[in-house]
């Protein structure tokens, strides 16, 4: 199941729009942007939050424990002047580097899907993630050379898991898929309980197909492992999604009380007697560029409560 944002995704192409569509709902209220949990990584550049003054910016994901920062500043650039329009021939803006803030999360709101064996992927978007993020279009997929895959769920508490399911790639690789594996359950991370075992398991059927599997006798857990011991030949093992019924990983991986409201100006290089500013909300936070921008800045700081 997707989470869908509360209020507008901001992407690069729609601030403009998105804001003033925002702005235009929210008149006579405090300018505020409100989503149900924030962008992921393949979503960034569509869904993450842009803020800039026009020299320095960033996108901002909106997490308040896994915060990601990915920055820009428009002096780093590749290529000279080239005004060819060809754009195999001209430079481009160059990504300064990404801001990561870890915080704590609050213990009884949290799920975390790790890879618990030494197996990584040969691409960032083909991580564990992938496999938990309900799109069959991602994969987790890693080379078990020889060693087995293990995939790890951590729940904010003990869920008992009737049944699991596994779900193929739609590529068109069944001698990636798996063939013997092992389900367990854990309380404290160090003893594990088997729950279900498959050995000598065909490929899928077909491709973007999902299988369930029953474990006969449930029990309340705080861990889940899957144990992927072998595969059907390929060099890699992938699957596009794993799923315990029960537990919406999708959804308590994000179960904080995310980006919860963001205080939010506007940035302009108009003035404030504009005619485009007629629909903005009495009192709405303005930062000017150029001259005015320091003083706006520390008035928007003090407005808002930020300093
Ligand atoms: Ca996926």
């Amino acid at each position: 199941m997707a989470v869908k944002p509360v209020c507008l995704p901001v992407g690069p192409a729609l601030a403009g729009a998105a804001l003033t569509a925002c702005l235009a709902a929210a008149a006579g209220e405090p300018l505020e942007l409100s989503y149900a949990s924030p962008a992921t990584e393949q979503q960034g550049s569509s869904h993450a939050l842009p803020l800039g003054n026009g020299r320095l910016g960033c996108l901002v994901f909106g997490d308040p424990y896994r915060e990601r920062l990915a920055l820009n500043v428009d002096s780093l650039w590749t290529g000279d002047a080239n005004p060819s329009g060809a754009y195999d021939t001209m430079g481009a803006y160059q990504a300064f580097g990404d801001l990561r803030i870890e915080l704590e999360a609050p213990e009884a709101t949290r799920a975390e899907v790790v890879a618990a064996s030494d197996h990584k992927p040969f691409y960032g978007t083909e991580g564990v993630p992938s496999s938990v993020d309900g799109d069959l279009a991602t994969k987790w997929c890693v080379e078990p050379r020889g060693s087995p895959v293990m995939w790890e769920a951590r729940l904010p508490q003990a869920c008992a898991v009737a049944a699991y399911t596994l779900t193929s790639t739609p590529e068109d690789r069944p001698d990636r898929d798996p063939k013997a594996w092992e389900l367990a359950g854990s309380d404290d991370g160090a003893a594990w309980t088997p729950l279900d075992r498959r050995e000598n398991q065909p490929a899928f059927a077909r491709r973007g197909a999902a299988r369930t599997f029953a474990v006969a006798a449930p029990r309340a857990f705080r861990r889940y492992r899957l144990t992927l011991l072998a595969n059907q030949g390929g060099s890699h093992l992938q699957l596009a999604e794993i799923g315990l019924t029960g537990v919406d990983l999708i959804r308590a991986l994000k179960a904080v009380a995310v980006t919860e409201k963001i205080p939010c100006a506007v940035l302009t290089s108009q003035e404030l007697d504009s005619a485009d500013f007629n629909r903005l909300p009495t009192g709405a936070p303005v930062l000017r560029a150029g001259n005015n921008f320091a003083d706006d800045f520390a008035k928007v700081v003090t407005q808002l409560g930020l300093g």
